[in-house]
């Protein structure tokens, strides 16, 4: 540093600020100035680590302007300094996040799980829409037995609050039973005809909802849920499985790996699935879609079923098999996960399973099959 800078300093203030001793160890050497400015620096970021930290700095122009705007939508909103905030409660679908289950399938499609939506803002939107949704379900020959508890259960959790037609599908429609239903829902009986096999009155299930779509389902609802009868809801079961084309991950498949799944491996079968090929085992006992979707599936998936009879082979899984084909081509807009179907006497409760919403309900194969 020259000493010349010092030549211009008028010497008054240097002595009025008492520093007249300083100027002269300074103009004595003038590398000391360097020391000067070093320690000065220091002492500067020193002073801006500490008031970073404790996050004391007022707030710019942007966060003032935020501040204001949130005080003007709610009152109750109080400005304040981040370091006196206490911790928020955060909303519920984000404190209880899923880390332990796959959320999406490898097309984007998500896997619904307790946790993974907010049942109010799906409430919200699919109330303005004022959606109908039906609900297929098979009660032929012995199987009627299920519908009392199928019926009150689904009142309590099947979309509550939403418009649902039941379309009971029966050959015994004197033993359909007479509910009390919540407004807006109703229960429509069909009467179909019956098969001497269990297997024949499963698998034409299929061709029978692609059948009545056009009689019914077109003009009567927006989405469809196709559901088996031994069963009952056991918790929440809303909106937020309607979507174009959804399938149910099978309570016994949902871990495992595509060449373990009961895939039809026989390539005479319009069903064959090649081992190592494949996304999910979906469960037979729960599909649905718009009614569109739904009819071009069931009405695939029969034609399917025809062309194997015709070819003498019917799939391992029966229409199971076919809805695994079916859906292994198609990719479904979203995946229920085994929360939506569930048989808690074969498989327990294991932790990952926050809730159980449509169960089997025990039956005896022998006293219920054929009868
Ligand atoms: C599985 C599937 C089922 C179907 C079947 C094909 C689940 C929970 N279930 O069920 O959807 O794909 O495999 O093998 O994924 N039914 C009658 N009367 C009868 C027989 C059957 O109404 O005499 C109807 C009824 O709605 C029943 C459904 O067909 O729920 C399927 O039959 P199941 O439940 O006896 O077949 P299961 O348990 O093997």
């Amino acid at each position: 540093m020259s000493p010349s800078l010092f030549s211009f300093s008028p010497p008054k203030v240097w002595n009025m600020l008492g520093l007249g001793t300083l100027k002269e160890w300074l103009s004595n050497n003038s590398k000391r100035w360097l020391w000067v400015i070093l320690v000065l620096a220091a002492c500067l970021g020193v002073y801006r680590f500490f008031t970073l930290k404790l996050n004391i700095t007022t707030p710019g122009p942007e966060l003032q302007k935020s501040i204001s705007i949130q005080h003007q939508h709610n009152p109750t909103v109080q400005p304040c300094v981040q370091h006196q905030e206490k911790p928020k409660a955060e909303p519920q679908t984000k404190s209880q996040r899923r880390i332990d289950v796959p959320l999406l399938t490898p097309w984007l499609a998500p896997i619904v799980w307790d946790g993974t939506f907010d049942k109010d803002i799906l409430n919200e939107q699919f109330q303005d829409r004022n959606v109908t949704i039906g609900l297929t379900l098979f009660a032929i020959k012995k199987y009627v037995v299920f519908l009392k508890l199928f019926l009150e259960t689904a009142e309590k959790y099947f979309m509550v609050g939403y418009k649902v037609n039941y379309y009971v599908f029966t050959d015994r429609p004197a033993d359909v039973p007479k509910i009390p239903l919540q407004q807006g829902r109703k229960v429509i009986t069909l009467v179909v005809q019956n098969y001497a096999r269990w297997q024949d009155i499963s698998m034409h299930r299929m061709e029978m909802i692609s059948n009545f779509s056009h009689q019914h389902f077109f003009q009567e609802v927006d989405y469809l849920a196709c559901m088996d009868v031994d069963m009952k809801f056991s918790d929440h079961l809303g909106v937020e499985i309607l979507s174009s084309l959804f399938g149910t991950l099978h309570p016994g498949y949902y871990r495992a790996q595509p060449k373990s799944f009961s895939y039809e491996r026989r390539p005479q079968s319009q069903a064959y699935i090649p081992k190592g090929k494949g996304d999910f085992y979906y469960a037979g006992g729960f599909f649905g879609g718009t009614v569109q979707q739904v009819y071009e599936m069931t009405k695939a998936c029969h034609e399917a079923m025809l062309i194997d009879k015709k070819n003498n082979i019917e799939a391992v899984w029966h229409d199971e098999s076919h809805l695994n084909k079916y859906l292994f081509l198609h990719k479904p807009t979203k995946v229920l996960s085994p929360e939506y179907l569930w048989d808690e006497q074969l498989l327990g409760r294991p932790a990952f399973l926050r809730k159980l919403r449509y169960v089997a309900v025990p039956k005896n194969h022998a006293e219920i099959r054929n009868k």
